[in-house]
C-alpha cells in the first residue's frame, strides 16, 4: 500500500454516531470539508481526513491500514475481533468516547419466568452479532442456537423463527413494543476510539498521539 502522510479517521456516514463523532472532532480543533460524493472529508487545517462509511465497516478498514483510526461503537468492533478471522491484524480500544451508549442484552418473551442463563439451553437466539452471542454462551456452558439475522431482530420471537434475541438495547422502548424483556446484559457499548494495537512509526504516528492528547483534554473537561 501506498505511504501514506496524512491521518485517514474512518467514521460512520449516516447514523447514530455522525453527529457527536464529528461534534467531538471539531472540538479537538479539527475542521473537515466534504467532498461532492460525501464519502470523504478534507482535513483543512491539520493533516487528518475522514472516510464516511457504514459502521460494520470500520474494523476491516482499520484492519486493511486503509484508515489509521476509526470512531465506532464497542459492539461492532468487539464482533469483529471476535469473527474477522486470525488473519485479520488485531485492534485496540484506544479511547472510549461517552457518545452512543447502549447495552448488548438477551431478551425474551415478557410472559417467561426467566431466573437464569440454563433456561436459554436448547433454545434458538436470534442475534446480528453471532461472535458476542456465542462467546457468552459458550462462557455459561450452555448449547443453543444461534439465527444470525441482519436486521429487525426484535420480531424474530414473534415470527416463530427464535425463541429469544440478543440485540442492542438503549431505552428499553424497542423490547417493550415487541413483548420483550431484558434478561442477560453481554456488553456495555458507547462509541470508542479504535485503532490498530501498534501505532505506526512516520508522522501519522505523532499525528495519532497529539490527537489523542486533545481528546483527553476534551473529554476531561465534558466529565
Ligand atoms: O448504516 P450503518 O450500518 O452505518 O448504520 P446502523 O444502522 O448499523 O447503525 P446505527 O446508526 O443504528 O447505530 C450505530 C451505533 O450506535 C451502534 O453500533 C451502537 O454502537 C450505537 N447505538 C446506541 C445503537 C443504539 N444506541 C440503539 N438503540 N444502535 C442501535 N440501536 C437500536 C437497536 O438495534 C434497537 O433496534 O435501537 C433499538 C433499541 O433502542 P431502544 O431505545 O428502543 O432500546
Ligand atoms: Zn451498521
Amino acid at each position: 500500500m501506498k505511504p501514506r502522510d496524512r491521518l485517514r479517521i474512518a467514521m460512520q456516514k449516516s447514523g447514530r454516531l455522525t453527529e457527536p463523532a464529528l461534534e467531538l472532532l471539531n472540538r479537538c480543533g479539527l475542521s473537515f470539508r466534504q467532498s461532492r460524493d460525501k464519502l470523504f472529508c478534507f482535513g483543512e487545517g491539520e493533516p487528518v481526513d475522514l472516510l464516511l462509511v457504514r459502521d460494520d465497516d470500520i474494523p476491516g478498514l482499520i484492519a486493511q491500514g486503509v484508515c489509521d483510526l476509526g470512531i465506532v461503537g464497542r459492539n461492532v468492533l468487539n464482533e469483529y475481533q471476535l469473527t474477522a478471522g486470525l488473519d485479520a491484524a488485531p485492534l485496540s480500544e484506544w479511547r472510549p468516547l461517552g457518545f452512543g451508549r447502549c447495552r448488548l442484552s438477551i431478551a425474551v418473551p415478557q410472559e417467561l419466568d426467566y431466573q437464569q442463563p440454563k433456561q436459554l439451553a436448547g433454545t434458538r437466539i436470534a442475534t446480528s452479532y453471532p461472535g458476542l452471542l456465542g462467546q457468552w454462551l459458550r462462557g455459561h456452558g450452555i448449547e443453543a442456537g444461534v439465527v444470525t439475522l441482519a436486521g429487525s431482530v426484535e420480531i424474530a420471537p414473534r415470527l416463530g423463527t427464535a425463541d429469544a434475541i440478543c440485540d442492542l438495547v438503549q431505552s428499553g422502548g424497542t423490547l417493550v413494543a415487541n413483548q420483550l424483556r431484558e434478561a442477560e446484559v453481554l456488553l456495555e457499548s458507547e462509541a470508542v476510539l479504535a485503532g490498530p494495537q501498534v501505532l505506526p512509526t512516520d508522522e501519522r504516528g505523532d499525528m495519532i498521539e497529539l490527537l489523542l492528547k486533545r481528546l483527553d483534554g476534551v473529554i476531561q473537561v465534558r466529565e
